[in-house]
Parts: C-alpha cells; sequence; structure tokens
C-alpha cells in the first residue's frame, strides 16, 4: 500500500555549526512571558504587567551581512471611549492627558522591540514590563547597556514622549511609532540614544489585529541598518547610517531576539514566519542534535509517541556536562514536560562521538484537538577546560500528525401529549396538544466539539443544548414544546 506521507510532517532543524544560516530561525530561547505555540511565537499574552523576551541560542556574526524577516502581530486592542471604559472598570480615574480631545483612552500596549545584545549578555535577557517594552530598565546602569535594535512603541507614554506631545497638540494617544532603540534606553524623556527627530517616525495604527511583515538588514561594508514595516499597502522604512558594531554593541558577535511587554493597558504580541540570512561565528557550534519519530504514522488517542535522539559532538574538542530536554516550549524555566527521556545527561561526549536516547510521549485528547505534536529536543553542553565556560547549544523540532475525526449524530424525537388526557398520543388531533421535540447531538468523533448551537430547528426555534462542548462519546440534547395551532391543523 502507497504511504500517506503527506499527512505526516517530520521536521529537523538545521545542522548549526559555524556556517552560514539560510532558512527558517526560529532556534530561540523563551523567557518569562514568551512561549511557542504551534508556528507562532507569542512573547506576551494580552494581560496586563507582562514582560516576555526570545533570543537566539545563537551569536551571529556582525562583520557579514544579514537579512531578517518576520511578521509581528502587535495586538488587536486600540482605543476606548472613556465613558464605555469606566463601565467596564468602575473607579477608573484617567488623569487628562491620558484622554484625548475626542475622550478615547489608547487601551493597547505596550509593543515589542526587535534587538541584538552583546556576546557579554547571554544571561542577561529581559528588562522591566510597561512602557520598558522589556529592553530598558530603571535607572542605570541599562541592563542592555551594549545592544542596538528597533521598537514597535504602541503607547505614547505622557511624561515620557514628551516629543510627541509637545508635535501633536491634538495629544493624540493612538498615535503609534517605530524607533531606533541603542544602549538599552527605550526612548523617553529619560533618554533616548538618538537625538534629533530622523530617528522615529509615527504609524497610524499599528495596534490592528493583522501580521505586519517586517524585514532587518545590515550590510556589513557600507555599514547601513534598514528596517521595514509593512502595513497594507504602505511600507514605513528608515536607515541607520553608522557602524552598530563599534558604536553599540562593542563586538561583531551578538544575539538576536524580540522583547515585549505590557502594562496598565495591553495587548497580545506575538511573531511568525521567520526568514533568516547571517552567519554564525565558526567557533560557536560544534554541537549537533538529531531528533526523528521511530515509527511514522498519523497517531491516535492513547498511541505513545517514540522519538529517538542522537547527539553528536563533529567538533575536535571534547565536550562535558551533557544535558538534554524535551517539551514544548524548551524555555529555561519551563519545569514539566510531557515527554519521558531514557536519559538526559552526560558526563562527558568526546570529539566525534554520539550518543542516542529514546523520548516517549502519550498521545492525549489535547493533542486530538490540536492535530498534531509539536515537541523541540534542545541540548547544552560544555566547552571542556573552556575558561570562562563556553556552552554550546543545539535544537531539532519535530511534528507528528495526529488522527482528527469532526463526526457527530444528530437525533430529533417528538412525543405527542394531548391536551385533555395529558397522556402520550401517537398523533395530534386537536388545537393545543403538545409536541415536545427532544435533540440529542452526540459526538462520535474523536475530536472536542466546541460551540455548538442548533441553527436550523425544522420550524421549531428555540431549542438550546445542554451543554455546548462536548468530548468524544458525550452527548448534548435540549428540548422545546409546540403548541398544536389551527394552522397545523389545516396542514
Ligand atoms: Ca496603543
Ligand atoms: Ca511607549
Ligand atoms: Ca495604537
Amino acid at each position: 500500500m502507497k504511504k500517506i506521507v503527506l499527512l505526516f510532517w517530520l521536521v529537523i532543524s538545521m545542522q548549526l555549526w559555524g556556517m552560514e544560516i539560510n532558512g527558517n530561525y526560529s532556534n530561540f530561547l523563551y523567557y518569562k512571558s514568551a512561549m511557542k505555540s504551534g508556528s507562532e511565537v507569542r512573547i506576551t499574552p494580552d494581560e496586563g504587567g507582562k514582560v516576555g523576551a526570545v533570543w537566539s541560542r545563537n551569536m551571529f556574526d556582525l562583520s557579514k551581512d544579514f537579512h531578517f524577516e518576520y511578521e509581528i502581530c502587535l495586538g488587536s486592542k486600540g482605543i476606548q471611549d472613556i465613558e464605555s471604559l469606566k463601565k467596564i472598570y468602575p473607579g477608573l480615574n484617567m488623569a487628562p492627558q491620558y484622554i484625548d480631545d475626542h475622550n478615547n483612552v489608547d487601551i493597547g500596549a505596550d509593543g515589542m522591540a526587535f534587538a541584538f545584545k552583546s556576546s557579554d549578555y547571554k544571561y542577561v535577557n529581559y528588562g522591566e514590563a510597561g512602557q520598558y517594552i522589556g529592553y530598558d530598565n530603571y535607572g542605570s546602569p541599562k541592563i542592555f547597556e551594549k545592544s542596538f535594535g528597533v521598537k514597535f512603541d504602541t503607547y505614547t507614554n505622557p511624561g515620557y514622549d514628551p516629543k510627541f506631545l509637545k508635535e501633536d497638540g491634538e495629544r493624540d494617544l493612538i498615535k503609534d511609532h517605530i524607533a531606533f532603540i541603542a544602549k538599552g534606553k527605550i526612548g523617553t524623556i529619560n533618554g533616548s540614544a538618538f537625538s534629533g527627530n530622523d530617528f522615529y517616525q509615527a504609524i497610524p495604527e499599528m495596534e490592528d489585529g493583522e501580521w505586519h511583515k517586517v524585514t532587518f538588514d545590515w550590510d556589513a561594508l557600507s555599514k547601513t541598518f534598514t528596517y521595514t514595516f509593512k502595513d497594507g499597502m504602505t511600507t514605513y522604512t528608515n536607515t541607520y547610517h553608522g557602524d552598530i558594531v563599534q558604536e553599540y554593541l562593542g563586538g561583531r558577535y551578538a544575539y538576536f531576539g524580540f522583547t515585549s511587554s505590557t502594562g496598565q493597558w495591553m495587548n497580545e504580541h506575538k511573531i511568525r514566519n521567520p526568514e533568516v540570512r547571517g552567519t554564525i561565528p565558526t567557533d560557536d557550534y560544534k554541537l549537533h542534535i538529531e531528533k526523528e519519530v521511530v515509527d511514522e504514522k498519523i497517531y491516535e488517542l492513547g498511541d505513545t509517541i517514540k522519538y529517538k535522539i542522537t547527539i553528536t559532538n563533529p567538533g575536535s574538542e571534547d565536550l562535558i556536562d551533557i544535558k538534554l530536554k524535551d517539551g514544548k516550549n524548551i524555555s529555561d524555566e519551563e519545569l514539566v514536560s510531557d515527554i519521558t527521556l531514557e536519559k538526559d545527561t552526560w558526563i562527558e561526549l568526546g570529539a566525534g562521538k554520539s550518543v542516542v536516547t529514546y523520548g516517549t510521549k502519550q498521545v492525549t485528547q489535547a493533542d486530538i484537538d490540536e492535530g498534531s505534536v509539536i515537541r523541540t529536543a534542545a541540548v547544552v553542553a560544555t566547552k571542556k577546560d573552556s575558561n570562562p565556560v563556553e556552552l554550546l547549544y543545539a535544537a531539532a523540532e519535530v511534528r507528528v500528525k495526529t488522527m482528527q475525526r469532526n463526526e457527530f449524530t444528530v437525533s430529533n424525537t417528538p412525543v405527542i401529549t394531548d391536551k385533555d388526557s395529558k397522556s402520550v398520543v401517537t398523533e395530534y388531533t386537536k388545537v393545543g396538544d403538545i409536541v415536545t421535540y427532544t435533540v440529542a447531538l452526540t459526538n462520535t468523533g474523536n475530536t472536542t466539539l466546541k460551540d455548538i448551537v442548533i441553527t436550523d430547528t425544522n420550524k421549531v426555534d428555540g431549542i438550546i443544548l445542554d451543554k455546548t462542548e462536548l468530548v468524544p462519546s458525550e452527548t448534548a440534547t435540549g428540548t422545546v414544546t409546540h403548541a398544536i395551532t389551527q394552522a397545523d391543523l389545516d396542514a
């Protein structure tokens, strides 16, 4: 029999050691609120006071050109009028400078930053929430002193961005902006790394719920950094002319990533569809991981997925203290995984050597509902005798399809009650006899059915089911009664 290979996906990460990256680089480490969700990376949820960040596992070499592109979504909360807002938040007391001349308040915040950080900052990953967008921090010194990037700021903080308030007499709070950022300063009254008026530009509305393509390009020869932000038919762009390596990063090797935050007001911030061309320093990577599914098939509820994981040291130096994780997000803060590894630590991995282990996972109802299982194996190792300690990373992601059957049956049983005798009869004969329809909807598939409503009730309106969500084999029922009319008798 011919195998249905199209329904099965196997994704093995790029082999990353000392080479050019040219592909969908999503080899991030996740911090605070950031997490991978299917093919998207959510940096912050739509909740107040959050901060999140993702940073590349590898350093990139900025003595070479790079081109990065992503799609970003800055959420869908724009503005709301103050009166309806007070109904949602009784007792809300907004200072007048937060309310524009049309009585609207900006309720979407705070935005995202794309940045390069110095190789010194392997363990420095995020700043404060709110106006700091996870890139800046209170007071000084700045945690990302050696950094450079671009912010997509969706909240004009009155008192913090005076240039926007000054130049815009209407105090238009819906005005979002994009600006170059550096030295760990998000660009406020407390100071920006830049002066003049050409390092930022206003965008009418970035919190429109849409995915916006963004690109970041570095031309190492002409020393220019250019970003673009696509908004419908319009593309906004700006170029920084200067040596970002010498002026801001203090070295050619840098990590890149996104930071984001929310404050009193909030939005969900996400990225997807990475496309990266750049160069990883040759000495940075001599560790490789490969992950594959042992039994290729479409998985059913209760099945056990078995993964084979091979970790290789293709370099010429010995590695020690090898640690393996496998799970959904593989952030440094993820403590629980649903993958059981046979072995997850090794004392030493000699030059040219490989080790093999296996991981297993049971397919749950959530996996069936999801349609696939995506898990990432990530390994960290230490270069033997390195001082300072040099860590190596590698990761591989595998996606396995799960079988989905969205099926259900509906039955509709009418019962007729004689209005005088109150007894059940086989047919109605007079005005006022009662027909009780009982509709039963049974989930005969293997996925969870959600948001169930009956819209076509065959002339009998108003059936409300007792459940709107059904796990497999579960039944929802609803009844409605109809009193026989003269018209029914005449029909
Ligand atoms: Ca906003
Ligand atoms: Ca802001
Ligand atoms: Ca906005």
